[in-house]
């Protein structure tokens, strides 16, 4: 469609990357080069909304001043010690989040997926040592649609065939039930051996998918009675972006095991979380975890930085007020394309009804086409989710662009599919 439409610098950018970088990802043929708030501009300097927000990294809107300046300052004056020796910022920045989240104790790590396989490790040790599970034979339970990274533990626990099929053979000791299914849960916590229920408060990779109210208290209540550590991955969900400042919050519910990563980092630098209390944290001893990179002193300045504009310039109210204008003005989007509208805060998807399966990417390059990222998952789904200092005009601009491009994305599908 506007593929054909792309400029040369675009096009040999993009030939660029599929002669010389491995074929793991099928990205909209547009080439990024500067970011500001909810802006991106490409190589011809074509400028759009952005409403992938690096998949909830960049929460606090491209290059905030205060978050760079945080950065450039601290890269200037030292950026990595190793946890061999301290770092005058390790401690500053323990304090900092573990008060504002209630833990007792964070571990410091980079990546999401990293921060997953700390918070199982982290639960077998005390299933081992606190609960009496035989060793080697902790459970932990997942939940279906369930997504954390690509990692082998991370992708044993998929039950998505385009994660885990072909790299096998897989991680032993993980069991996955129904999302939103109390029942099925409190079967599978019944068996002695289970450690932890690990989850997203809403699915973010399954297409924003929102458990029904009263489902977060049910699996705590469940995680109490069964002695099981609930271990929430708000690793996407959390930390502003559904208007909250972890969608836990909207139940009032405190999981044992808290993973933060993505919008942490300001979306800078790879900095994820693993928050918990003494009695989960301190069964990990020194030499048995860690990373290279956790709790480098750039990762801590940016961190503390991260999570003060988030509150300062209170981003999370603004998300919950967006995001129902946001969802109130895409209903009254009159589009057959449109099945359903799902959303909490600023993160928010679309599910395409269309007989032909690349509607949803089609509508994709009528956005991109008209000034606004989006991408699709599922095929089916698209996921709507700016920086959390969108304006209510960003907003309005938005919605106009998506009728718009539902509205082209109908006229040029019609008579196939
Ligand atoms: C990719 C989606 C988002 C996550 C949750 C842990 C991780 C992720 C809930 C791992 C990562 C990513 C990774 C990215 C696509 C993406 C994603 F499309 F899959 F659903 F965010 F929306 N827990 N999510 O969502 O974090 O190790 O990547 O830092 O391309 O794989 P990571």
């Amino acid at each position: 469609m506007h593929t054909a439409s792309v400029s040369d610098r675009t096009r040999q950018l993009i030939e660029l990357e599929e002669r010389f970088g491995a074929h793991n990802y099928h990205p909209l043929p547009v080439v990024l080069e500067r970011g500001k708030g909810v802006h991106l501009w490409d190589v011809d300097g074509k400028q759009y909304l952005d409403f992938l927000s690096g998949y909830s990294a960049v929460n606090q809107g491209h290059c905030h001043p205060k978050i760079i300046a945080s950065l450039q300052e601290q890269a200037s004056r030292l950026t990595l010690t190793s946890r061999a020796f301290h770092n005058n910022l390790l401690g500053e920045y323990e304090a900092f989040i573990t008060r504002l989240f209630g833990f007792d104790k964070i571990l410091p790590m980079n990546t999401g997926v990293e921060g997953g396989e700390t918070a199982i490790k982290l639960a077998r040790r005390w299933a081992y040592t606190q609960k009496g599970v035989p060793d080697n034979e902790a459970i932990v339970v997942f939940v279906e649609g369930n997504f954390w990274g690509r990692t082998l533990a991370a992708i044993s626990s998929s039950n998505d065939p385009s994660s885990y099929a072909g790299f096998g053979p897989y991680m032993p000791g993980f069991v996955s039930v129904p999302y939103n299914d109390l029942e099925a849960l409190e079967k599978a916590l019944q068996h002695p051996n289970v450690a932890g229920f690990m989850f997203e408060p809403i699915q973010g990779e399954a297409g924003v998918v929102i458990p029904t109210e009263g489902y977060l208290r049910g699996v705590r209540s469940l995680c109490d009675r069964h002695r099981v550590l609930m271990i929430a991955d708000e690793i996407q969900t959390g930390l502003g972006r559904t208007g909250k400042m972890l969608a836990c919050d909207h139940e009032g519910v405190r999981p044992d095991i808290l993973i933060l990563g993505k919008a942490l980092s300001g979306g800078t630098m790879p900095v994820s979380a693993v928050l918990a209390d003494d009695a989960i944290m301190l069964n990990i001893r020194p030499g048995e975890h860690g990373s290279t990179y956790g709790g480098n002193p750039l990762a801590c300045a940016v961190a503390i930085k991260s999570l003060e504009v988030l509150v300062e310039e209170q981003m999370i109210e603004n998300a919950d007020r967006q995001g129902e204008l946001f969802r109130q003005l895409l209903a009254e989007i009159q589009s057959p394309l449109i099945k359903t509208i799902r959303g909490k805060g600023l993160l928010n998807a679309i599910v395409i009804q269309h007989p032909e399966p690349e509607a949803a990417w089609q509508i994709c390059l009528e956005m991109m086409h008209y000034g606004l990222l989006a991408k699709p998952t599922h095929g089916d789904k698209i996921r709507f989710a700016p920086p959390l200092l969108i304006t209510e005009q960003e907003i309005r601009r938005a919605i106009e662009i998506i009728r718009i491009s539902l509205e082209q994305t109908a006229v040029k599908l019609q008579g196939r599919g």
